[in-house]
């Protein structure tokens, strides 16, 4: 482990340092805003470490839209009839529409698009653990569009109420379509259980498969946290990772009870006491391993990322040219 890394698999937080403030009372003044619930805007000023945090949260953000595009749109060619492969289509475009909003907004914060892609197909950011696992039949879709979506909609709710403009109107717009996301996954998923028995045994397997990284995708348990403190600090994380592990259990087991599907995990029981989800922990050895680029397909998605980008330079520079002023004829 390197000296910046912590046993969460993430980087530490550098200690906030008051000299980056350029004259006496500025971070007052944009806490006191903060506190008031005004949204920093790009211009503003804030706090160097204000900043990078948010560019590290929202490029992991984009990243994990566009990497998660490549699982379903790998799917598109084999998707069961023309209405299926339309509605696949649309939410594949959508997740890569939902990248490029997030990039523009950690560009506000002075990052070029071009660093953020590097870095993304070097393997030096990090996106969602779960876009490293197969999809391996078409129940995997389902399982995607309802409980991924499921799962980045209570993330989003939460995180849109944060204290950083662009990334919090990004948010809302993405929000709006990942709920028609949700539907399309649910009627796949209520499809696939209440069809032959193959389907339904082909779903159940799905489920079952994916219950663990989903229990993962909230991050680490609070004790293992590197960031949140800085995060609630600055109201960029209102709620922790743990808090919103339990938004979606609390969301979603019902729902998943009530199809019938099992769920994997035979300590999971509602606790009157503490009204709390009691769950079994997923492997955070597996978590860190994954999201350190060791999970199952975490090398096959980032070569064909890297290919995909590598394709689209042609129009990069043609973008480019064309922005130069025109040499006089
Ligand atoms: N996967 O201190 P912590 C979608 C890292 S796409 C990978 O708790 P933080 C969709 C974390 O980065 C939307 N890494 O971190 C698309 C940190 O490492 P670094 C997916 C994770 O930031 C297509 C270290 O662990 N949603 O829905 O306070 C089709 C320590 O963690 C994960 C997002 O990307 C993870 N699951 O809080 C279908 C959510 N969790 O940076 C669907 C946006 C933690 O120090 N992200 N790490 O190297 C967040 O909201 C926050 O980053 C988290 C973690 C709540 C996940």
């Amino acid at each position: 482990m390197s000296s910046s890394e912590n046993s969460a698999g993430g980087t530490t937080t550098p200690r906030l340092v008051a000299e980056e403030e350029t004259s006496p009372g500025q971070l007052a003044a944009f806490e006191e805003r903060i506190a008031r619930g005004e949204k920093i805007e790009p211009g503003d000023w804030m706090p160097a470490l204000y900043r990078k945090q948010l560019i590290r949260l929202i490029q992991q953000h984009a990243n994990s839209e566009l990497m998660g595009a490549l699982p379903e749109g790998q799917w598109i060619p084999y998707a069961p009839g023309f209405r299926r492969k339309m509605a696949l289509i649309a939410k594949v475009q959508d997740e890569v529409g939902h990248a490029q909003l997030l990039y523009r907004a950690a560009e506000t914060l002075g990052k070029p698009r071009h660093e953020m892609m590097t870095e993304l197909v070097n393997g030096e950011s990090k996106y969602s653990n779960v876009f490293n696992y197969p999809c391996e039949t078409w129940a995997d879709i389902a399982m995607v569009g309802w409980l991924i979506d499921g799962a980045a909609i209570v993330n989003q709710t939460i995180m849109q109420t944060g204290s950083y403009g662009p990334y919090s109107r990004a948010l809302q717009r993405i929000t709006y379509e990942e709920a028609f996301h949700l539907k399309q996954g649910y009627d796949l998923v209520v499809t696939l259980h209440t069809g032959t028995p193959a389907q339904r045994a082909m779903c159940q397997e799905a489920f079952s498969r994916w219950w663990w990284p989903l229990m993962m995708f909230f991050g680490p348990p609070d004790r293992a946290s590197v960031h949140t403190d800085i995060l609630q600090r600055w109201a960029l994380k209102p709620k922790t990772n743990d808090e919103q592990r339990q938004i979606f259990l609390r969301k979603f087991v019902p729902k998943i009870q009530e199809l019938g599907l099992e769920i994997p995990d035979e300590d999971l029981r509602w606790d009157e006491d503490s009204g709390t989800w009691h769950f079994t922990q997923p492997d955070w050895d597996e978590f860190k391993r994954v999201i350190r680029g060791g999970g199952p397909l975490n090398a096959e998605r980032l070569a064909l990322r890297r290919l995909l980008y590598e394709q689209g330079s042609w129009l990069r520079t043609a973008l480019e040219q064309a922005e130069q002023p025109r040499a006089a004829a």
